[in-house]
């Protein structure tokens, strides 16, 4: 452990420390940021009337869209001197949304990453590859720093190049990689086409988040590297990567670095907090956070909390793997549809290979998914001459491929079966679904 006496704090002694460090924000926030004394003062809420860890849910939320509205530095609590490093998240809508960190903010943060990569397997002297984007993107200079205040050797590759990646790869030797799985994945692939077996290289565990994926995506990629696995949670609004991460030992459930941010699980309609184990909507309130500290925060990535004491004796909360954003979540004639419940569907088959997308159109006003995904080499090769949409072994994976996605998920799908390397490859987080409605 990197940290245990934080990462493994009794309970009792770990909500001490929580509601200490809510007030104290409380506080701070009223007092250093107009947004949020407009806030408080509409809720009729006042920093002294935080008392425990139940009066949180007194408190109001924040959105994205406030972030938006603030752009860029409204929601700052200190003067711009003190801001150290500005990251931001692309959005849909133009303009990024901007968040800011002091000195401390980016030593809290590298403290976070380096325990994320120990929780995945990771020690001073590795060499840790990573492949996240460098940039405004939190992914990057994250884990790179993290990596850097574990003690390891860090190459910062960040995305794209992928003959380049598996160049270095071989030449550096790591122990980590880091970055989205379905990057991760597309490396493998160009390692086969090389002629090479990315499972002999020297890695041992990968650290991969950023976008959705499934526990079976887990398995492909263990497989193809020989390596472990770990999932890696975070968004910028809160910190960025580091705000949970999964334990080799269990790879049950991300811990929540809950000494730094309260998480709490919501009905995404009525803002009503769930019960542990339930999905809902995610949200965090910042705890220690300087430049941006963050009320609530409404993330729309679907969760549920899980609050028994870990295997590897870690204490702080676990989430389940995120099903996905709301926004994501397809609703297809009244079914709603999260594309990572797919993916889990369609890596059963042997036939396919692990590169999809899903189109979505609309047909005399009814929603139509159409599923598009790639079969596997192999398949590929043991009907080649006659592949096409008309062959009768096509048609047959076809309508099991139907039947299975309407038996799990209760959806009618088209599928269309693609030739290998037709879709587009990941350079960073997957663009899984393209909306033509
Ligand atoms: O994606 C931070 C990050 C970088 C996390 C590297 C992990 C590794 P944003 O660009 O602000 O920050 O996007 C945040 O990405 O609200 C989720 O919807 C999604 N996301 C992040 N991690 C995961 C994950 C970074 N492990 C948004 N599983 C979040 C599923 C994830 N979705």
């Amino acid at each position: 452990m990197f940290q245990p006496d934080l990462e493994k704090m009794p309970r009792p002694e770990l909500e001490a420390l929580q509601t200490k460090r809510l007030k104290r924000m409380v506080e701070r926030i009223y007092s250093l940021v107009p947004f949020y004394r407009r806030k408080l003062d509409a809720a009729g809420i006042k920093p002294q009337d935080i008392l425990g860890m139940e009066d949180l849910l007194k408190l109001p939320f924040t959105r994205k869209s406030d972030l938006r509205e603030q752009y860029p530095f409204r929601m700052f609590a200190v003067e711009q001197e003190e801001v150290a490093r500005i990251h931001g998240s692309s959005g849909t809508s133009g303009k990024p949304t901007v968040v800011g960190y002091t000195r401390k903010d980016i030593q809290r943060w590298a403290e976070l990453c380096a325990r994320s990569i120990v929780m995945a397997g990771g020690r001073p002297g590795d060499v840790f590859h990573n492949a996240y984007g460098y940039g405004l993107f939190t992914g990057g200079l994250g884990l790179h720093y993290g990596a850097e205040r574990l003690g390891a050797t860090v190459v910062p590759v960040s995305g794209g190049n992928r003959s380049r990646q598996v160049t270095l790869i071989q030449d550096f030797l790591p122990r980590g990689i880091g970055g989205t799985p379905s990057f991760i994945l597309s490396l493998a692939e160009m390692m086969e086409d090389m002629g090479l077996k990315p499972w002999t290289t020297s890695l041992e565990y990968g650290i991969f988040g950023a976008e959705p994926w499934s526990e079976e995506m887990r398995q492909t990629l263990e497989e193809k590297w020989g390596i472990d696995a770990l999932d890696i949670y975070g968004l910028s609004e809160v910190i960025g990567p580091g705000v949970a991460m999964e334990c080799r030992e269990a790879k049950d459930g991300l811990h929540i670095a809950e000494d730094h941010f309260l998480p709490e699980v919501i009905h995404p309609q009525t803002g009503e907090p769930l019960p542990d184990g339930e999905y809902g909507e995610l949200v965090f309130t910042s705890l220690t956070k300087e430049a941006l500290p963050i009320l609530r925060y409404r993330t729309g990535d679907i969760t549920a909390l899980h609050r028994e004491v870990c295997r590897c004796g870690r204490t702080h909360t676990r989430m389940s793997r995120i099903k996905g954003r709301i926004d994501d979540m397809l609703i297809i004639r009244g079914v709603n549809v999260f594309p990572s419940e797919l993916e889990a569907v369609l890596l059963n088959f042997e036939e396919l290979a692990p590169h999809y997308q899903l189109v979505v159109t609309r047909e005399k006003s009814i929603d139509q998914l159409t599923l598009e995904v790639e079969v596997s080499e192999a398949w590929f090769r043991s009907i080649e001459s006659s592949f096409g949409q008309g062959n009768e072994r096509v048609v047959q994976l076809c309508k099991r491929l139907q039947s299975v996605v309407k038996d799990t998920l209760y959806v009618t799908t088209k599928v269309i079966l693609k030739e290998p390397k037709s879709l587009p490859r990941s350079e960073g987080k997957a663009v899984r679904v393209i909306d033509q409605r």
